[in-house]
């Protein structure tokens, strides 16, 4: 898309605008949202040595998915795309779709992180749920967001709450586009949507001492969360994933079968 001649003219928030459109356009229907930030916001609110090696007024996204992206993106990538067996499946399927972002973006640079890639010094590349709260998507609640702290020594891990999934939702990635300077991006602050101390710590100790069983994400009412084949799927360890893919093809090869010449090969 050649939005760089168009946008040369207009005030950089105008530019910030028409990529989210442009990229929302592309992502929104596969199960993905976007928010828009400066890298000077996440900069701000981190150390040094976890500083993303850009401009402070540079503009990135943060790419969340959501519960129905298993459906709007993963399974057609399933029937349609050669997975990779070295690879996780659901890292392929956005790491595809982000690509094709990138690729409809020609005239501009994008750089991609992913949430699950690490420095050489063993960093992650980025801090998805710090990223997460500077651009508005989902509230980072943190352990110093407790006043009366019951957890003495013991390390705690904080959460992001999203205000529509609760904690039904993953922060797969960011995009950043070094040559488009946003000085004016307005700031949106995220939804502060478990706000008493008592239901802070409930959900805290949730998500540090019974992960496993998910329900650190219910700790608000959520309007959409994942599906029991979701679940299950997210449940499987990833060794077993593919067992169970190979299944869900055999159902899809009974009922729809819509399979790509090779995928019907290495069926
Ligand atoms: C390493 C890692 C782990 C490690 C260590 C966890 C940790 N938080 O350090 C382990 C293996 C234990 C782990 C486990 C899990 N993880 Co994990 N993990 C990560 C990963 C890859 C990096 C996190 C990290 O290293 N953080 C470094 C520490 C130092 O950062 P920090 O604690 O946020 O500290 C910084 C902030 O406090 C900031 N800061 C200071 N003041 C302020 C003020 C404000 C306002 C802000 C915004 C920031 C800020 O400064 C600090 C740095 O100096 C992230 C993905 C990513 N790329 O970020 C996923 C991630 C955090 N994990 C996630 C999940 C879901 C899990 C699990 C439930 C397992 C799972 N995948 O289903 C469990 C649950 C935790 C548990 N009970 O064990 C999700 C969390 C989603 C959410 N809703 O918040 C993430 C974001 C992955 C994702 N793609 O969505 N994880």
């Amino acid at each position: 898309m050649d939005l760089r001649r168009r946008c040369d003219a207009m005030e950089p928030p105008r530019v910030a605008r028409q990529l989210e459109e442009a990229i929302r356009g592309r992502l929104e229907k596969l199960g993905f949202e976007i928010y828009p930030f400066k890298v000077g916001w996440y900069n701000a609110a981190l150390p040094p040595a976890f500083h993303l090696p850009y401009s402070e007024n540079t503009l990135a996204f943060v790419v969340l998915s959501t519960p129905a992206m298993f459906d709007k993106a993963f399974k057609p990538f399933l029937k349609n795309q050669l997975l990779k067996k070295i690879n996780d499946p659901v890292d392929q399927c956005i790491s595809h779709h982000l690509s094709l972002v990138r690729d409809s973006l020609a005239d501009y640079q994008v750089d991609i992180m992913y949430d699950y890639e690490m420095l050489p010094n063993r960093k992650p590349k980025f801090l998805a749920q710090t990223a997460a709260h500077v651009s508005g998507a989902a509230y980072y609640y943190q352990r110093k967001d407790v006043q009366l702290d019951p957890w003495g020594e013991k390390k705690i891990y904080g959460v992001c709450v999203h205000p529509r999934y609760g904690g039904w939702f993953a922060i797969r990635a960011l995009l950043l586009f070094p040559d488009v300077k946003v000085p004016l991006l307005l700031e949106n602050a995220p939804v502060d949507c478990v706000t008493t101390e008592e239901e802070r710590i409930e959900l805290l100790e949730k998500f540090n001492f019974h992960w496993r069983d998910g329900s650190y994400r219910d700790i608000i009412k959520v309007k959409e969360k994942y599906s029991e084949e979701q679940k299950t799927y997210f449940a499987t360890p990833p060794a077993e994933r593919l067992k169970l893919l190979n299944l869900y093809r055999g159902l899809q090869r009974n009922g729809v079968a819509v399979f790509t010449v090779e995928e019907g090969q290495r069926a």
